[in-house]
């Protein structure tokens, strides 16, 4: 398995950001990228291959992690560095069989889901929303600082990245439960100027 940094985990897809975007998030520094392609006009089929690929490439270059969010063919097909799957998705012990060596992450809202991720073989956890957002039709009610970090508490030693609305207003609260990382789509895709967000989310 390739060796990650959950620090500053940059989320994103065709529909929200481009490969403009990411390449300035990558010069400034994110510690690892998710291609997740949801939503109104997501790409499919060969679109949806040709851009994972352009986004894989940027990433190599900058020698950060390529995960792929929820699509396990698509992984494979481009030997990705690794798959996020949610609790909907795909089983994560059937993933983990089908991607030995890849980073696995694993949504997980509470202990029981974070225990199981665990046994199934994931090795980070995403926890959230931690914040309201806008970037996930499905998302869950908001869990708040304090759940994050009594779930840090309870797990100290299961990597974990919070997700959900964080910001630069708000990330140094996040990082200071003890989690590995955060990680953020519209922080970084909306932001007038990405180096400076990058930059602010890193630094914080
Ligand atoms: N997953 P933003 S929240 C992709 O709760 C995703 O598991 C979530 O986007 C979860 O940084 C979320 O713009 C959206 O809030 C994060």
């Amino acid at each position: 398995m390739m060796t990650y940094n959950l620090h500053t985990y940059f989320i994103m897809g065709s529909t929200n950001a481009n490969l403009a975007i990411l390449e300035e998030a990558l010069q400034a520094g994110i510690t690892l990228f998710q291609l997740r392609e949801k939503g109104k006009g997501a790409k499919t089929g060969d679109d949806l291959l040709q851009f994972a690929k352009a986004c894989q490439h940027l990433c190599q270059q900058y020698n950060v992690p390529f995960i792929v969010n929820d699509d396990v063919p698509l992984a494979i097909a481009l030997q990705a560095d690794g798959i996020h799957i949610g609790q909907d998705d795909a089983h994560a012990a059937t993933v983990r069989k089908q991607l030995p060596h890849a980073i696995l992450g694993v949504s997980a809202h509470n202990k029981k889901e974070i225990k199981q991720a665990v046994l199934d073989g994931a090795d980070y956890v995403g926890i959230g929303p931690i914040f309201t957002t806008a970037s996930k039709d499905d998302a869950q009610q908001p869990c708040g600082i304090e759940t994050l970090q009594a779930l840090q508490e309870a797990f100290p030693r299961v990597p974990k990245v919070a997700i959900g609305g964080i910001t630069t207003d708000n990330v140094q609260a996040v990082r200071a439960t003890g989690v590995n990382g955060v990680a953020v789509i519209s922080a970084i895709s909306a932001a007038d100027d990405v180096k400076a967000a990058v930059t602010s989310l890193r630094n914080m």
